[in-house]
């Protein structure tokens, strides 16, 4: 039985409650605070990065002091917000790189899958041959690094798109190159005095995508499975019923696993469980919330307390020894809100330092003292709890996790009972494609956002896509939502059509496939990549498409960005800030599609986002003929 969204609300509900007690303050009071918002700012049609200004674009004042005119300033504030969410992934992939660089025998992080270090060096061309893994890690995580500032050529990883989608890119002068040249270059652009033509800054964006997708957030991906393992599938549990009365629960928040991976380490020392028993705890329980939590999920099936919109819920539990967090999507909130309880809220990164918290610098070559340090600040708190105010909603879903592109081949080789030939690649599922078994599929990812009501959106389009035969790969906060309502058991195949059962079941796997945190969206790069060079379509023909109903952040817009210029048409739930010109938003929502075969198409009708969605993948299956 699937736990519903009403359910939720009333958990939080509940939650609140206790918040109310002791003078909290939430998002949802916030939210309050801040409607209506500011209609220039959600036009995109503010431009403030001239001194002049701010210049605002309105019937009576259509240009800014220097002359720029609408479509100019949504131009260049599109290709900023879009800079931004580049930056902040790639710099994931940066750490990523240095924690490889960092890995030794017996040190604090070691190489756990070697074979994919060998495969990845062998793919950039670096000798493996009668090389000491660590070196060539080293010398991997090396050029990886470079990748980021190289002077000239590409992103290494675009060589892994099928010829077509590179041709386009080149063809459009998007192809990637320096990541950190592409962040610059859009700063560059969006300068005083410079671009102001939408077509220049919106191309700049896809590019600036590109290197993010195809460059850091795949380096991210790639080297935290050569650091922490390649996920596999695995059972585990989400929502807040993961939290244990008992025990010590530590919470951790954030999105680079070099921390969480680390953090779960130590809570399974016995040194630190008998600690933890000498306070009265019965043991120590992990969970995670937003892409962190996605991550150790993967690899070791460390239960997910929730996603972004229910951070602060796993404070006003009244049982969080410790929130800990790294980078991104934390709210500044978690400062004061910790106060109002026994919780230690407590920062990691130079990146993400936050008033109120207590900040434990993390850093990967003392990550095992830095570790124990955090592990024992949470166990030494836990007698400072208010039992009043504890309450831990029970409830909670089991959820199989854990399909990396690898596992996915792995359980598709289930399918194949009687073509044997076609292990190992994506046939089986090209064949279902086909065959009709399955309609097609949708990758929905992105976060979660007040302007529309929390998870129910992910939620209900899930329903209604494997209702209809569409398989779904997931990521990010939709994953969570996702394993929060149950669509992550396998007995959710009774929600399925018939096609997408039989499916489920010859593969052993759950409707809706956990793929990972948000940089793991390049997993689903290189799925889409082999699909197509396994059927031999281009990826813009294949039945499927991206879906991102409740996204927030600059990152989204990023990926966004990147999954339409890999071919894949996308649809939102929230308008970029873009609509106030009528040539950006033109662009984005049509021209694009001349340019590299696929656009956006935006609509906060989410019934009708999902027959939109619907629409597009039976007009795919028609012009190819399925
Ligand atoms: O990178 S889905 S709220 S947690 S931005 Fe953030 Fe959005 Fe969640 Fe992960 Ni992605
Ligand atoms: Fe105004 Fe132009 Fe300066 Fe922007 S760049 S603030 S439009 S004067």
């Amino acid at each position: 039985k699937l736990t519903t969204v009403e359910e939720f609300e009333a958990a939080t509900a509940r939650l609140l409650e206790t918040g109310a007690k002791v003078g909290a303050d939430s998002w949802q009071l916030r939210v309050k605070n801040q409607t209506p918002h500011c209609k220039f700012g959600e036009e995109g049609v503010c431009c403030r990065i001239c001194s002049m200004g701010p210049c605002r674009i309105t019937k009576k004042a259509p240009r800014g002091i220097c002359g720029c005119d609408v479509h100019g300033i949504v131009g260049r504030n599109f290709l900023r917000f879009t800079a931004g969410g580049s930056a902040t992934h790639s710099d994931h992939g940066r750490e990523i790189c240095h924690t490889l660089y960092e890995t030794r025998e017996g040190g604090n992080y070691t190489v756990k899958d070697p074979a994919k270090l060998k495969r990845i060096a062998q793919e950039w061309g670096i000798e493996t041959e009668g090389k000491d893994i660590y070196d060539l890690a080293h010398e991997v995580a090396e050029t990886g690094l470079l990748e980021y500032g190289k002077p000239f050529g590409t992103q290494k990883f675009i060589k892994r798109a099928p010829e077509h989608t590179q041709e386009i890119w080149k063809r459009e002068e998007i192809e990637p190159r320096a990541i950190d040249r592409e962040v610059s270059q859009a700063l560059h652009m969006t300068h005083m005095g410079c671009s102001s033509k939408p077509e220049a800054l919106v191309r700049q964006a896809l590019r600036c995508g590109l290197s993010d997708g195809w460059g850091g957030s795949m380096m991210g991906t790639e080297f935290s499975d050569v650091l922490f393992g390649t996920p596999k599938e695995m059972e585990t549990e989400a929502n807040l019923g993961v939290m244990e009365e008992e025990n010590v629960n530590i919470v951790v928040h954030g999105h680079d696993p070099s921390l969480s991976e680390m953090i779960c380490e130590y809570a399974e020392d016995p040194e630190m469980i008998a600690l933890a028993k000498s306070v009265g705890a019965k043991g120590i329980t992990i969970s995670g919330v937003c892409c962190t939590s996605n991550e150790v999920a993967m690899r070791r099936g460390i239960p997910m307390a929730g996603n972004f919109l229910q951070q602060e819920n796993v404070v006003l539990t009244g049982a969080c020894e410790a929130i800990v967090v790294d980078v991104q999507c934390i709210f500044p909130a978690l400062g004061p809100l910790s106060k109002c309880f026994h919780t230690k809220f407590i920062t990691t990164s130079p990146v993400a330092q936050m008033p109120e918290s207590d900040f434990i610098r993390f850093s990967s070559e003392s990550a095992g003292e830095n570790a124990k340090l955090i592990v024992k600040t949470a166990i030494e708190n836990f007698k400072n709890r208010n039992p009043e105010l504890v309450h831990i909603p029970d409830m909670k879903q089991k959820a199989f996790v854990g399909y990396s592109f690898e596992e996915i081949i792995h359980k598709l080789d289930g399918v194949t009972n009687s073509f044997v030939d076609k292990t190992g690649t994506t046939m089986p599922l090209v064949d279902c494609v086909k065959s009709g078994v399955l309609r097609g599929a949708v990758a929905m990812v992105g976060c979660n956002n007040p302007k529309i009501r929390p998870d129910a959106a992910h939620i209900e389009l899930m329903k209604k896509l494997i209702a209809n035969d569409v398989i779904l790969i997931v990521s990010g906060c939709s994953a969570q939502a996702a394993a929060k309502a149950g669509l992550m058991d396998k007995r959710a195949k009774e929600l399925c059509g018939a096609g997408l059962k039989r499916v489920c079941e010859l593969a052993d796997i759950p409707p809706v496939l956990h793929m990972g945190s948000c940089v793991d969206i390049s997993r689903m790069m290189i799925l889409a990549s082999e699909i197509a060079k396994d059927s031999g379509w281009n990826i813009s023909q294949v039945p499927v498409v991206g879906c991102a109903p409740e996204w927030m952040s600059e990152k989204a817009v990023s990926i966004g960005n990147y999954v339409v210029s890999t071919g894949i048409d996308t649809y939102l739930g929230v308008e970029p800030y873009a609509t106030g010109s009528s040539e950006v938003d033109a662009l984005l929502k049509g021209g694009l599609r001349d340019w590299v075969e696929a656009a956006y198409t935006v609509e906060s009708d989410i019934d009708k986002l999902g027959d939109l969605m619907i629409e597009r993948i039976e007009e795919k299956r028609a012009a190819l003929g399925i």
